[in-house]
């Protein structure tokens, strides 16, 4: 059967359950999912030749990762090209473009800065969201950034806050698209501290400082990351949970960003989704796949990220949830990997999309609960792979099977030749 057979066959499947496929499929292609520049260097940067800390890691060492602005913007364009559906671009601080010879240190940084990256976006029709970079520097003193009793620190710190602020509001302006800021750091105690309310006291300081930098309110959104610990600072991480969903919850139009690889592996972000959006009027999401503890392995089309995927989509807060990409590995081609986990988002997406939730949620109202079950296992095997691909060629990129193909040349033709 050809492809557009397949597709009205699974359309009619999905038609029986009161499944809208082409709507689905015309949703999806207007949802921006953001895009995270650094899987194509292993978060490394342009700003610095340290390695990376902050209690974050990328292992391996696949040949071919990007050492310049040209090669990244050369393979994040090769990975686009295999993606369906909108992207967003997400930058960090330290993927600043300096010209001749030219550098500014991370309390420094200005707009013109990323002048190249906004030349790019706007040309591809992609916002762009923006990081801080509170890591990979010589200026955290003792693991510490914003939280630190070093006064001279934490300033270092909050002017670099500020100045992300400042870029942020300018892509925003550039752009026309919102940019969502988010607030990371790795800070904490590898050993058991002696004082935990210290560090988060000049924590909330620092953010309110940066926080009080003058920004468009509509068009800024302000995050911040908690974290449940990192490799280094096993015992204590000054933005926990708690920390951050309550500086959240205080402060008017800062966003509470979640991370599903920065919990104990018992909790699950897919009930977390639902809990906040009860409180918050918009959230945030990092995605990635933990394997045993913060890993940050490329994103794949499993349970949870179904799951998460689901949860987005039934409480109808697909324009409440900023959602971005966060995973780092440099063990296998490093386009492949940002494709994969792209992709992997947008099935769980699509999948989502083409799920009776409203049959669901009355069955489970009803308390039909055997009912439920029964249908939630059988449409796992229903012919999502056909509305996948009829999503795909919509889109104009290759299906499963064959974007591979051109990886392989790619692979072949520039990354090995680095
Ligand atoms: C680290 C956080 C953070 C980073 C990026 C690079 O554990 O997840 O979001 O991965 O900022
Ligand atoms: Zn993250």
């Amino acid at each position: 059967m050809v492809n557009k057979e397949r597709y009205e066959s699974a359309k009619a499947i999905y038609g029986e359950l009161g499944i809208d496929t082409d709507a689905a499929i015309a949703r999806l292609k207007d949802i921006p999912v953001s895009l995270h520049c650094w899987q194509g260097d292993d978060v490394t940067g342009f700003d610095h030749d340290g390695p990376l800390t902050g209690g974050i890691q990328t292992t391996g060492n696949y040949p071919g990762k990007a050492r310049t602005p040209d090669e990244l913007m050369e393979d994040m364009d090769k990975a686009i090209s295999l993606m369906p559906g909108k992207k967003k671009l997400n930058l960090h601080a330290c993927y600043a473009i300096f010209e001749d010879g030219e550098y500014a240190d991370r309390d420094k940084l200005e707009p013109k800065h990323f002048a190249k990256w906004v030349e790019f976006a706007k040309a591809r029709n992609m916002g762009i969201d923006f990081n801080p970079t509170f890591f990979s520097h010589d200026k955290v003193k003792d693991g510490l950034t914003l939280s630190s009793p070093d006064e001279g620190t934490r300033k270092f710190w909050i002017e670099h806050g500020k100045a992300c602020i400042r870029i942020s509001n300018y892509f925003a302006k550039e752009t026309g698209v919102p940019c969502v800021m988010n607030i990371w750091t790795g800070d904490g105690y590898k050993d058991i501290p002696a004082d935990r309310m210290g560090p988060r006291m000049r924590y909330k300081d620092s953010i309110e400082q940066i926080l009080s930098e003058p920004y468009d309110k509509n068009q800024v959104k302000p995050c911040v990351e908690s974290k449940v610990f990192g490799i280094g600072v096993e015992s204590y991480t000054v933005g926990s949970a708690e920390f951050t969903l309550s500086f959240a919850a205080t402060h008017e139009g800062c966003l509470p960003l979640m991370d599903n690889g920065h919990y104990h592996p018992t909790e699950v972000v897919s009930d977390k989704i639902p809990a906040l959006l009860c409180y918050y009027p918009e959230i945030a999401l990092h995605i990635t796949r933990p394997v045993r503890w913060d890993s940050d392995h490329v994103l794949l089309f499993d349970d949870e990220t179904r799951e998460m995927a689901k949860e987005i989509v039934r409480c109808e807060a697909l324009g409440r949830v900023y959602m971005a990409l966060d995973y780092f590995d440099a063990s296998i081609n490093r386009v492949s990997a940002w494709v994969i986990g792209f992709r992997s988002w947008q099935k769980a997406l699509l999948n989502a999309l083409c799920t009776p939730n409203a049959l669901f949620k009355k069955l489970q109202d009803e308390n039909r609960l055997t009912e439920l079950m029964v249908l939630q296992e059988e449409i796992k095997t229903y012919p999502f792979g056909d509305i996948w691909a009829e999503y795909c060629r919509q889109c104009g990129v290759q299906e499963d099977k064959k974007w591979f193909e051109e990886i392989v040349s790619y692979e072949k033709e520039v990354l090995v030749k680095r």
